[in-house]
């Protein structure tokens, strides 16, 4: 069903929720008038503050997204929270606990909050929730938190978009190893142990200054990685979490970081989209046809794969 982009975009801006929630399900779902709402938006974005938070679950995100909200709007700051499964094709299931934990700014119009899968589409979360952040950027949030469900690939390349990532651990739960596996160890701008009113905070703490390698020197006007301890069940430690937000976020605009990132950002969303389109039309009838007849005369020995890449992407560029 169409919908009036023109009207559903003036009504986000006005911030309401049920526009805001409209133009997510027309990215959710891949809609065709997607082009139209970028369009409108684009004029309206830039403005919003993005942070990513990744880490094991059960780490204690979700809590910490929540406290953080409450931090956020105690400032009167109009905040987006994007939860995001690139695991799974349902928005909802593995999320559920999430959004009880949420529901303390269910009813607060200052935010919005909004699970997200892949539904299948080809592009997946990496193609979906840029598109999502600029939607909650254009409709007035001034921070918006991304958290994603685990610390797979997919999700540390969500997280590692941001403008700032925030890594979660806890003790006794051999993250440090896991999270050095999943690479996370290198997109953390801020590290929260979290669950510190359990035994071994101050070990995983410990682990972790080693693990970054805290100790040895770095370039000066380098970024440190902060490391915070919190009790996010209890919000004890949430308004230095956010002082590391504010101070990664202060540096980042001094050393001119913030533009690169958001330009890597934006370059990472465009070849995204590119990408997808491509393979959308390589995998449609006419190009799967294509693709067919160019396998017979490799495998005939008449064409080599190289020359048959080039007549596909060629093929399905001009028609
Ligand atoms: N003891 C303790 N439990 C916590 C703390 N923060 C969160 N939890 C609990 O840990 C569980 C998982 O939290 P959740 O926020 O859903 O984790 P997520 O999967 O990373 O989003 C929940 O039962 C929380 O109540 C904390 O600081 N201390
Ligand atoms: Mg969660």
């Amino acid at each position: 069903m169409a919908v009036d982009v023109a009207q559903l975009v003036e009504q986000a801006r006005e911030g309401r929720p049920r526009a805001v929630a409209r133009l997510i399900s027309l990215v959710e779902g891949a809609s065709p008038q997607l082009r139209e709402v970028m369009a409108a938006l684009a004029p309206h974005t830039g403005n919003a503050y993005v942070v990513g938070l990744t880490g094991s679950p059960g780490v204690g995100k979700s809590t910490s997204t929540s406290a953080l909200v409450s931090a956020y709007r105690a400032q009167g700051k109009r905040v987006g929270v994007l939860a995001v499964d690139p695991s799974s094709p349902f928005s909802g299931g593995a999320l559920l606990g999430d959004r009880i934990r949420m529901s303390d700014h269910a009813s607060d119009p200052g935010v919005y909050i909004r699970s997200m899968a892949t539904r299948g589409h080809l592009g997946g979360l990496a193609w979906s929730a840029p598109q999502a952040i600029r939607v909650l950027d254009a409709a007035g949030c001034d921070v918006v938190l991304v958290e994603t469900v685990g610390v797979g690939q997919s999700e540390v390349e969500i997280a590692s978009q941001a403008d700032t990532s925030v890594v979660l651990l806890a003790p006794g739960m051999g993250d440090g190893i896991q999270a050095a596996k999943a690479g996370i160890l290198e997109i953390g701008d801020v590290y929260v142990v979290n669950k510190a009113d359990r035994d071994g905070a101050d070990a995983t703490v410990r682990e972790l200054n080693h693990m970054l390698g805290l100790g040895e020197s770095r370039g000066p006007g380098d970024w440190r990685p902060t490391i915070v301890k919190t009790v996010a069940s209890r919000g004890e430690g949430v308004g230095e979490v956010v002082e590391a937000l504010e101070k990664h976020r202060a540096w980042m605009e001094e050393r001119g970081v913030l533009d690169e990132r958001r330009l890597r950002r934006a370059a990472t969303e465009v070849e995204t989209i590119a990408v997808t389109a491509l393979r959308e039309r390589i995998a449609d009838l006419h190009g799967d046809r294509r693709l067919g007849a160019l396998a017979e005369q490799i495998v005939a020995g008449t064409l080599d794969p190289y020359a048959a890449a080039d007549q596909l992407v060629a093929g399905v560029t001009e028609s």
